[in-house]
């Protein structure tokens, strides 16, 4: 969000400002002052003009809605539809982008992991996070995994009993129902990441009609939430996580659902067959087959029932 736009919504969220005040406290001519009020009025923020501007209501949802009072150093692009926020966070990578993210209320053309179709219809929180950290490339997972650690813990927060299917699933409940998944996209040489593009796709304020059988959204748990509050919290708990990587581990072995459990890995050679007992970084499954441990760094998981 624009810092003046910024400056301004503080001046006058906890009570009136007068043009003038706002003027002098930012250093700008009072036509400036009206312009940037006018704009943010056009981002859906309310703000009452009689005798001196008040902050009456923040958006719902869109860039403002996320970026005023964003605790982290994330731009925020919003799109009311786009075909897929990771599709258009590459093409700011290509021109060189960092720290931003791509949001939006509906996707077109959302994509899972294998190429394989996500849902996105309006009301769910759809983004992509484009950042380049100073990892090589084979640490890249734990990115994932700290971004199913901030839905889960954030879901959490507000009532959902909310879960961590290995690596990128966070499920609800005892039927174990898809509220959440990530696509981690990246590109680097051997050494070095160019760019990570974590996509985080939340069934928020969405039926759960339209979305596959065993999905859920918030909307069905705990009823609709303010997606903007959400995805802040969301950002910035991701935030936290990718500077203290050290964190990461801890917090997702104490949400998985899938330590402790019988489970089939289908991996692009194999299918692998036993009991979750840990994960170790940057995010390897460790089953043990009975026979011996195997680690496993990527794959489809199936929880299934203990023999
Ligand atoms: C994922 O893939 O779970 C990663 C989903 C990432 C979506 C985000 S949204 C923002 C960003 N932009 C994108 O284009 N993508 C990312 P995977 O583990 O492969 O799961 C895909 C499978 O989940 C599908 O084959 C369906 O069975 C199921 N599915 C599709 N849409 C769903 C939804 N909305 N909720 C729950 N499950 C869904």
């Amino acid at each position: 969000m624009q810092s003046t736009r910024r400056r301004i919504l503080d001046c006058i969220a906890d009570g009136s400002a007068s043009g003038p005040e706002i003027a002098a406290e930012l250093d700008i001519s009072r036509a400036a002052v009206w312009k940037h009020v006018e704009a943010l009025r056009r981002e859906g923020f309310e703000i009452d003009g009689d005798g001196g501007y008040s902050l009456l209501s923040v958006p719902e949802f869109g860039e403002g809605a996320v970026a005023y009072g964003l605790d982290c150093p994330f731009d925020v692009e919003y799109h009311e539809q786009i075909d897929s926020t990771n599709r258009r966070a590459r093409e700011l990578a290509a021109e060189g982008g960092d720290d931003i993210v791509v949001l939006t209320d509906e996707q077109t053309g959302g994509r899972g992991r294998l190429d394989r179709d996500w849902e996105s219809p309006s009301g769910g929180i759809w983004l992509s996070i484009l950042c380049r950290p100073r990892l090589p490339p084979g640490d890249v997972p734990i990115y994932t995994l700290a971004a199913a650690v901030a839905v889960a813990e954030t879901a959490i927060e507000i009532g959902v009993d909310a879960s961590i299917k290995w690596p990128n699933d966070v499920l609800v409940g005892s039927e174990e129902r898809k509220l959440a998944g990530i696509l981690t996209e990246m590109e680097g040489e051997a050494d070095r990441i160019s760019w990570v593009i974590v996509g985080i796709g939340i069934n928020a304020n969405v039926d759960a009609e339209p979305l596959p059988e065993a999905a859920t959204s918030l909307r069905r748990e705990v009823g609709d939430v303010d997606r903007g509050t959400f995805t802040r919290a969301v950002l910035e708990r991701f935030d936290d996580l990718r500077h203290d990587p050290e964190a990461v581990l801890p917090a997702w072995r104490s949400l998985s659902s899938t330590l402790g459990r019988r489970v089939r890995i289908e991996t692009r050679r194999e299918a692998v067959t036993g009991e979750a007992v840990d994960v170790t970084f940057p995010g390897t499954l460790v089953v043990d087959t009975g026979e011996k441990r195997r680690q496993v760094s990527a794959g489809d998981c199936e929880h299934l029932r203990p023999v």
